[in-house]
């Protein structure tokens, strides 16, 4: 059960729910100005980890789980906190957070949005603004050349259409509106940014340009599913897979799958069945992420499992999960799926957006008053796989 000699092992986090402090967001002006009767968020990010200043230690638990590689993102809002003004204080804090991955020989892998925006850009109508693919191409230029020799693999935006469906398809993250055309609309710039920044990124240097794209395993529910719920699971898939890549295509050097879960349909309804399943009460299916792995193998690129994981606080079935999701991946690769690294999410438990931080995704458990990390027991069975490069059934 060996994996390829050159398989990246790795961990992922981003900047917003682990930095902390990042007010220049709308985040975090929706986090402090609650409504009355607002649900959401149950808790603001605050401090999170302050990986913004424990990154060297946050670092050196990557180094204990022998990774070779670690998936981070960087906050736009800090880089570019007025439109057109990049601040070099900003630029230089992310050059030290890369060399310092750097010395602990981890390759690295950069998101450039994941999730959050810089206050300008949303008061501009954010992702719906026709203009929103060039101030983004802007910024990524801007990235490829202060911090391009320091990065490996460049990603453009994490999880586009979780953002789209979050933000404007059942509104629970800001601008909280429920709108499917506004919801289609945030999608297609999406796909027009990433190939503007694709360009923009490329003009600079070489460097290796993806995207980091959720897709959910969809199947029909039962030994002889109906007609119907066969039909909506394949367009769903659909929709959630070739409908954003394939436009895209021409644009990738490689693809980063965010798989946490796979979707049952019964009824025409989404279920998750009873069983293993996560805090969150997401189904642990492995078999769905072997799926969806086989089904990129036509897509003629690397692909990087750039995160799985799951809500576990009492890290009861993380080890399973982990080992199971492996196996999945070793399938995949046996039968042809150029796969060439996995990062757990997360390496710290960490800001869980509209819910706060009571999920717990982490390897690494945080004391939310000292900060203190402690590695949970399934810390040191990851540390073991990668170590090995393998994993035993
Ligand atoms: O925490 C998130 C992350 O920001 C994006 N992918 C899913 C994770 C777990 O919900």
């Amino acid at each position: 059960m060996k994996f390829p000699s050159d398989f990246i092992w790795g961990t992922a986090t981003s900047a917003y729910q682990t930095e902390g402090g990042n007010s220049n967001c709308e985040w975090w002006q929706w986090e402090l100005n609650k409504k009355r009767g607002q649900k959401y968020p149950l808790e603001p990010s605050g401090i999170a980890c302050d990986s913004y200043n424990k990154y060297d230690e946050d670092f050196d638990l990557c180094k204990q789980l022998n990774n070779n590689g670690v998936r981070i993102s960087i906050e736009w809002a800090r880089i570019e906190p007025q439109p057109g003004k990049f601040d070099q204080k900003e630029l230089d804090h992310y050059k030290r957070v890369l060399s310092s991955a750097k010395q602990r020989g981890l390759k690295t892998f950069v998101t450039l949005h994941h999730f959050t925006n810089p206050l300008w850009f949303f008061k501009k109508g954010g992702w719906i603004n026709p203009k929103a693919p060039w101030y983004f191409a802007r910024y990524a230029k801007v990235c490829a050349k202060e911090l391009g020799p320091l990065i490996d693999t460049f990603f453009t935006i994490n999880e586009p259409q979780v953002y789209a469906l979050m933000c404007y398809t059942i509104g629970k993250w800001p601008p909280n509106k429920i709108d499917p055309i506004k919801s289609l609309i945030c999608q297609i710039n999406f796909i027009r940014t990433h190939k503007k920044a694709y360009k923009a990124i490329k003009s600079v240097d070489n460097y290796t340009v993806g995207i980091v794209k959720n897709i959910v395993w969809y199947e029909a529910y039962g030994e002889k599913p109906r007609f119907l719920d066969t039909l909506v699971a394949k367009f769903m898939f659909y929709l959630n897979c070739d409908f954003f890549l394939k436009p895209i295509k021409k644009q990738l050097d490689v693809i980063g799958l965010n798989y946490y879960f796979t979707n049952q349909i019964k009824g025409l309804k989404a279920i998750h069945p009873a069983g293993m399943v996560s805090n969150l009460n997401w189904w642990i299916n492995p078999e769905g992420l072997k799926e969806v792995l086989i089904h990129l193998k036509k897509y003629k690129m690397p692909i990087y499992i750039t995160e799985n994981g799951l809500a576990d606080s009492e890290d009861r079935l993380r080890k399973v999960f982990i080992k199971s999701m492996l196996v999945a991946c070793l399938s995949a690769i046996q039968q042809g799926t150029p796969l060439k690294g996995y990062f757990y999410w997360s390496l710290i438990d960490n800001f869980e957006w509209h819910e706060g931080y009571w999920p717990k995704f982490g390897l690494v458990a945080i004391d939310r008053k000292t900060l203190e990390r402690k590695p949970r027991k399934s810390f040191y069975y990851y540390a073991e796989v990668c170590n090995n490069n393998e994993v035993i059934k």
